[in-house]
């Protein structure tokens, strides 16, 4: 943990919905509740030439959110959730076959968040809308809470919450601020339950997270 010094995290500042920043933002800003960083916002106009900064250095297809580590660029949201775990030594899996599941959780994860994405900014027509809100949404939600009663404890992997979890947590603010029926889902009504009684997250989540 020692040689995560001097971050900045990146990412986008919608000028008339700054809910929707904060909130995807908050894939890393999570976990960063750990560590001292500083949150970089950049205004869509703004990225544009930014982006073209990143690529005349030779960076990959860089997207927001990026982060910096004493300047150098660490990109893509499930890879800097997997490596800041592993910097941290925390919430990684504890041998290959739990590392492999939440590689695979986080991937189902990532899914979810691409068709919210999709659904939620017009590039997909008013049939997939429906789609996503009437069938997509919903399997997401029971695909967790099974995945989620595969284990004695609250989270993913039991009783040790691990980086996919604030993944979860994360999406389902995004897809429906954490509102589903909790009798038919009552896995995931445990999980958010330990996710917001979590001292770290409790104080991270009533800040107002700009
Ligand atoms: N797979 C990437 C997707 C990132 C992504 O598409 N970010 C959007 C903002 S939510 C972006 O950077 N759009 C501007 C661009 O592509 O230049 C991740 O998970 O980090």
């Amino acid at each position: 943990m020692t040689d995560l010094k001097n971050i900045k995290l990146h990412y986008l500042f919608f000028e008339n919905n700054t809910s929707v920043a904060v909130n995807l933002s908050a894939y890393c800003s999570k976990m960063l509740v750990l560590i001292n960083y500083e949150y970089v916002r950049h205004t869509i106009d703004e990225w544009k030439s930014h982006k073209q900064t990143l690529l005349a250095q030779n960076i990959c297809n860089p997207t927001l959110p990026y982060m910096t580590i004493d300047g150098k660029y660490y990109g893509k949201t499930a890879s800097i959730l997997r490596f800041l775990s592993h910097k941290l030594n925390k919430y990684e899996g504890s041998n290959d076959d739990e590392v492999q599941l939440l590689d695979a959780y986080t991937d189902s994860i990532m899914d979810w968040s691409t068709r919210w994405m999709d659904s939620n900014f017009d590039f997909f027509n008013e049939k997939m809308i429906k789609k996503y809100n009437e069938e997509m949404s919903p399997q997401f939600h029971k695909t967790f809470d099974t995945a989620l009663s595969n284990t004695p404890g609250p989270f993913l992997l039991g009783e040790a919450i691990t980086y996919p979890d604030f993944a979860l947590y994360h999406i389902m603010e995004d897809d429906t601020h954490v509102k589903f029926d909790v009798k038919a889902l009552p896995n995931l009504a445990t999980f958010v339950e330990a996710i917001r009684n979590r001292p770290n997250l409790k104080t991270y989540l009533a800040t107002d997270r700009l």
